[in-house]
């Protein structure tokens, strides 16, 4: 690809900025934090092609105090040459036209492209001014800017202000540098968030194995000293997967990893097993996480069993009578990354964020059978394998008896399963769209809950104590437990594997827990349970956490609520002189009506969805908070010393 010849004339022109303008969300998904972020990324995303292609080993993400953010690579530069028809250098095409940067360009070999895959003249469009800088033994610039043109009554975007012109400063730098301030008339907040930038800039890292990324903080109080962090890993994935498993027991060392290409699809990935009883596989189609999996997870996982009970009998572990083992023997405590590139992606699913190209599946399976056998050819990766094999017939014995237990218990179950039922107050209705199921801490709460609520479409099952902290635990464990069980037969639907959406009782499952250090574990362990047994409930969208208000603001008939205490000077305000606060501690001090006003009740009160598209980032927080690490529980909790960061959990995962 590096020898073909590739400059300002390959470039398609397809559609102006306009229409980008007039309906953002066609091309960026949202205008809100995700969109905003989305302009970021497709500049970030033409750097790192450059550096993919092999001509870049660096980049520079900064963010200023002004709002904007500016990347820099040291690749080639974009071309500086004019374009012969239209007669204009290919760094304006670039930021001008849509579609720019050969993409969707047969021959030009790009895996590169996000959701929307449109390009850098995008965040152009959608920049009030965006500068542009190419190195190219002297310092090239351009600049562009968005505007509202009275004259003709129309919102200017993306128009050219300064054309590109050779500044003839001499410069050792090559590349390309790239610096916009997003349009505050077009996104709801134009504040880019540190946790999210850097979060996703470590996973290029690490999928971009020895390419340097920096960012840097601008935004800090007067004094302070911007923020920089590094990212480089020489081990790519393999560094990937130890950074996962940082707080879990690794069975071996080193993870093992393999790259290949087949027809046409690159395919890579790192394994490493722990002493933990669930899987965790992260993969990536173009950089793009994949957290609801596709073809290329399926080529995988088959291509795993495969192979490794083909090594189980080549170690004779498994001798010619027995029967192969299960994936799922092979997979538990298996921490596995799968990146892989091909051109024409679909994406599907209910976050578009499954890949839904089946042409995917035989290549993924049989790299990965081939890179299996490969690797275990090496003698030095013997005790790798025999640890992997005696992990599987350890999980497989204790499936088998499992299997039975649940035989034998089958009877004495199904009486038991109606006396759970009990304590849950149902409701009348019989549409599961229009229900609501309220899982609230504690049995007083509960009662005012049920006090409270609509009984046509509101169902309540109060807590007793701490439901299981599911995280350490072999599945038959988890189920012996009463709380965990009471959920699974109320919401009808079956867990694991069996799982089956159709069934569910309840569309919105509402966590309704106290405001303390408490209640917040307690909505850990529901949603680690959710997450690792019925992970499509949350990936469809069903689960919410209920916000009961922290503050009552009154003064005699005058009551307002407050959520937060940003939100308590502003109800203090609307009260007015001689207001009282009253601060709730538990769900247990509200009476049956404010407990309807303020947190039941569809139209008033707040909900957040939890949403969880990244896996990587729940797996991490799960595994720190319910791990048996003390350290890194501990760790984790100062860094969030407020319990109410731990909604951060949830925000983070649903940006
Ligand atoms: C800060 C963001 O955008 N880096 C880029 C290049 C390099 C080439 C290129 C980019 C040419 C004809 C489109 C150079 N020399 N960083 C970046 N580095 N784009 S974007 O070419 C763009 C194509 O149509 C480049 C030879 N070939 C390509």
């Amino acid at each position: 690809m590096s020898s073909q010849k590739y400059s300002a004339e390959d470039i398609k022109i397809l559609e102006g900025l306009d229409a980008v303008r007039l309906r953002p969300g066609m091309y960026i998904g949202s205008t809100g934090p995700k969109g905003l972020h989305h302009i970021l990324w497709e500049i970030v995303d033409n750097a790192i092609d450059e550096a993919a292609n092999g001509f870049a080993s660096r980049i520079a993400v900064k963010l200023y105090a002004d709002g904007s953010a500016s990347v820099e690579d040291n690749g080639r530069g974009i071309p500086t040459d004019i374009h012969p028809k239209t007669g204009v250098s290919g760094v304006e095409v670039v930021f001008t036209q849509l579609h720019a940067g050969g993409k969707f360009d047969e021959h030009n070999y790009s895996f590169s492209g996000g959701l929307h895959g449109v390009g850098a003249s995008v965040t152009n469009a959608l920049s009030e001014w965006l500068k542009v800088e190419v190195y190219r033994n002297t310092v090239y610039k351009m600049a562009f800017r968005s505007y509202f043109d009275e004259k003709v009554n129309k919102y200017m975007c993306g128009i050219p202000s300064e054309h590109l012109r050779d500044t003839k400063e001499k410069t050792d730098k090559k590349g390309t540098f790239v610096h916009f301030k997003p349009d505050a008339t077009v996104f709801d907040n134009v504040n880019f968030n540190f946790d999210v930038v850097s979060k996703r800039l470590k996973e290029l890292a690490f999928l971009n194995k020895g390419l340097e990324i920096e960012l840097c903080d601008e935004r800090v109080p007067e004094g302070k000293n911007p923020i920089t962090i590094n990212y480089k890993y020489d081990g790519g994935l393999k560094d990937f997967a130890v950074y996962l498993n940082e707080g879990k027991t690794p069975l071996y060392n080193e993870p093992i990893s393999y790259k290949a290409e087949k027809d046409g699809i690159l395919i890579e990935f790192a394994i490493q097993h722990t002493s933990e009883f669930t899987e965790s596989l992260i993969s990536f189609v173009n950089n793009i996480p994949t957290p609801e999996g596709g073809y290329h997870e399926t080529g995988f996982r088959t291509g795993l069993t495969k192979s490794f009970n083909d090594v189980a009998r080549a170690t004779g572990a498994l001798k010619d009578k027995d029967p192969n083992l299960l994936g799922e023997d092979f997979r538990e405590g298996l921490t596995a990354i799968l990146s892989v590139k091909m051109k024409n992606v679909q994406f599907e699913g209910q976050t578009k964020t499954k890949l839904g190209n089946p042409e995917a599946r035989v290549p993924v399976e049989t790299v990965t059978t081939e890179g299996i056998a490969q690797l275990f050819q090496d003698k030095q990766l013997k005790p790798v394998f025999d640890e992997i094999v005696k992990k599987a017939q350890g999980a497989a014995k204790v499936r088998l008896a499992a299997r039975q237990a649940k035989e034998l218990a089958r009877a004495k179950n199904s009486i038991e399963n109606l006396t759970l039922v009990g304590k849950l107050s149902a409701c009348t209705g019989r549409k599961p769209e229009l229900n609501e199921l309220f899982i609230v801490e504690g049995d007083s709460a509960g009662g005012t809950a049920k006090q409270a609520r609509m009984r046509q479409t509101q169902a309540i099952l109060p807590l007793r104590g701490k439901p299981l902290n599911v995280e350490k635990k072999r599945t038959d464990q988890v189920l012996a437990n009463e709380e965990i069980r009471t959920i699974i037969s109320a919401l009808g639907a079956g867990y694991g594997g069996d799982f089956n959406l159709e069934d569910l009782k309840y569309h919105k499952v509402i966590i309704l827990s106290d405001a303390d250090q408490d209640g917040m574990h307690i909505r850990c362990i529901l949603l680690t349970f959710f997450f690792r047994y019925m992970r499509d409930l949350i990936n469809n969208g069903h689960v919410y956490i209920g916000m009961p208000p922290l503050y009552k603001v009154y003064k005699k008939d005058v009551v307002e609520y407050a959520y937060d205490d940003e939100e308590l000077q502003k109800k203090i305000e609307i009260v007015g002189k001689g207001y009282q606060i009253q601060r709730y501690k538990g769900l247990g001090e509200m009476s049956d009506e404010q407990l309807w006003e303020t947190t039941m009740d569809p139209a008033r009160r707040n909900l957040i969805q939890v949403n969880i598209e990244d896996a990587a980032e729940a797996e991490q927080m799960v595994t720190a908070l319910m791990g048996d690490r003390v350290e890194a529980r501990k760790e984790f909790l100062a860094q969030n010393a407020n319990f109410n960061k731990i909604d951060t959990f949830i925000d983070k995962v649903s940006l």
